[in-house]
């Protein structure tokens, strides 16, 4: 049923995504699946969460600003200047109502991919890892230590790509949502650094 479900998802995403996001999407997937065996989540919630994290992605920014209103999903000021950041909120929304996926394990972690959140579940760690070492991902310049460490620590790793993460967002001006920071600042007092 599952291997079935998967299937069919995977080429509905395929006819949604473009084919870069699509590629993006199938590394994260297999890398969330990979994270999976090494950490003994469920092998499905982490292929579904994989595949589905980006659903959102299908559509431009005033697509997601519209879906996001018809969905009654808030949207906060910093969603509103960095409507980048709304995919992740929008994708969690889509998964359950075009995608029939009803578990709320696996819909909280597309909703807190792009900005992680304080006391993260395994899945959530899973797919935020995922999605930030996937083969296909190359800009980073710690991404080979970040690959490293993803089998050997996952909260370590967490860490470091929270910290590459608010690094490169300083350096770039953007504006910080206020759940990465906090996140950031969660795992850091956690993890003692
Ligand atoms: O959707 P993806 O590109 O695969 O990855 P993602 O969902 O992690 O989104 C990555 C982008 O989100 C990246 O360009 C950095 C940005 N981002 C993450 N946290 C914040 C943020 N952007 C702003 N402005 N503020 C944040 O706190
Ligand atoms: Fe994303
Ligand atoms: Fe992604």
């Amino acid at each position: 049923m599952n291997q079935i479900k998967l299937q069919q998802t995977k080429i509905k995403v395929k006819q949604v995504l473009n084919p870069n996001r699509y590629e993006h999407t199938l590394g994260v997937m297999y890398t969330a699946g990979a994270l999976a065996m090494r950490y003994h989540e469920d092998m499905y919630h982490a292929l579904f969460a994989g595949l589905l994290h980006d659903c959102a992605k299908a559509f431009p920014e005033s697509a997601c600003f519209t879906l996001c209103n018809s969905f009654c999903i808030p949207i906060t000021e910093v969603e509103r200047k960095n409507p980048g950041l709304l995919h992740a909120k929008l994708g969690a929304c889509l998964a359950q109502k075009e995608y029939g996926i009803s578990d709320a394990y696996v819909l909280d972690a597309i909703a807190c991919h792009t900005t992680g959140r304080p006391n993260m579940t395994l899945l959530d760690k899973i797919l935020y890892v995922a999605d930030y070492m996937e083969p296909n991902r190359c800009e980073a310049p710690n991404l080979g230590e970040i690959r490293r460490l993803a089998f050997e620590d996952i909260d370590e790793c967490l860490y470091a790509i929270l910290e590459s993460t608010v690094a490169y967002l300083k350096q770039k001006d953007a504006v910080i949502d206020p759940m990465t920071e906090e996140t950031y600042l969660y795992y850091k007092k956690e993890l003692n650094k």
